[in-house]
């Protein structure tokens, strides 16, 4: 699993603090701690509250690879925000991200093949979030028509079937653990899959208990990369046993330290 630590995002008080004040510090220390508790990558986010995020977001970036060279994911929802940050990085970078709107695909697409970026592709569009596997099937085939007929890698391609909270789409978590393994079914090569972990407990009590519980089925449906809070260590461990038990980590006594370490 490919773990992108959430925390870097305006819509924590400590981040937005950060912004505000312009220190540094506080971002970095919150890098640092993602990255020794597993996270592999970090989403850096504004969050809505910053009113100028084409400044904003190239300043988490500056600040954070000033501490580590791991992959920067690049959330904004406005394209001229993602290429601000782009513009700041030195490290990999995963663009998050592109809708399946034509207009957003042909700025995207483009971007991330000129600044060699992976790059997401929410299935979502003007209509609005979809409502069922299928709908989300059909968004992804148009991201996925859009980037292999422009040369993009389908590889460095993340599909997202936009995760949503439990307690308001109930019926939903069954077509999005659905669209998670389909997804990797309707090209060759096959692209690779994302969700915002956080999603699927907004608004519930016992957060951690569903978060690590939908993990453990969206990674037995095959999930490859989750933006998520690392620091939970209860989610990371979880997670560790998932892998584990679909033999994808091999048996030790002390395996949760070996692959903690790795
Ligand atoms: N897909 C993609 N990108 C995403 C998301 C997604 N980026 C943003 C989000 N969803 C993933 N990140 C978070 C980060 C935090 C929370 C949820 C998702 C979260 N935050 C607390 C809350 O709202 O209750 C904030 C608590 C606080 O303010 O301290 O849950 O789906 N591609």
């Amino acid at each position: 699993m490919f773990i992108i630590g959430e925390l870097i995002n305006g819509m924590y008080s400590n981040i937005a603090f950060a912004l505000k004040e312009r220190d540094k510090k506080i971002v970095q220390t919150c890098a640092l701690e993602q990255i020794s508790n597993g996270a592999d990558a970090l989403d850096l986010s504004c969050g809505p509250a910053s009113k100028n995020p084409l400044i904003d977001l190239p300043w988490l970036v500056e600040a954070v690879q000033e501490v580590t060279d791991k992959p920067l994911c690049l959330d904004s929802g406005k394209p001229k925000v993602i290429e601000e940050g782009l513009k700041a990085a030195k490290n990999k970078t995963i663009i998050n991200s592109t809708t399946a709107d034509i207009e957003k695909l042909e700025i995207l697409i483009p971007l991330a093949k000129k600044y060699q970026s992976k790059l997401i592709g929410i299935t979502i569009d003007t209509r609005g979030i979809p409502q069922n596997k299928d709908q989300r099937l059909e968004l992804a085939a148009v991201i996925l028509t859009h980037a292999g007929e422009n040369d993009f890698p389908i590889q460095d391609l993340y599909l997202d079937p936009i995760a949503m909270p439990v307690n308001v789409a109930q019926s939903q978590m069954q077509d999005i653990l659905g669209a998670i393994h389909e997804f990797k079914m309707i090209s060759d090569p096959s692209p690779k899959t994302v969700i915002g972990l956080s999603n699927v407990s907004q608004g519930a009590k016992l957060r951690s208990l569903i978060n690590r519980t939908f993990l453990t089925m969206a990674v037995a449906s095959g999930l490859d990369s989750a933006i998520l809070d690392p620091n939970d260590k209860e989610l990371l461990d979880t997670l560790i046993t998932a892998e584990l038990i679909l033999n994808k980590n091999i048996y030790c006594d002390s395996y949760l330290e070996a692959y903690r370490k790795k």
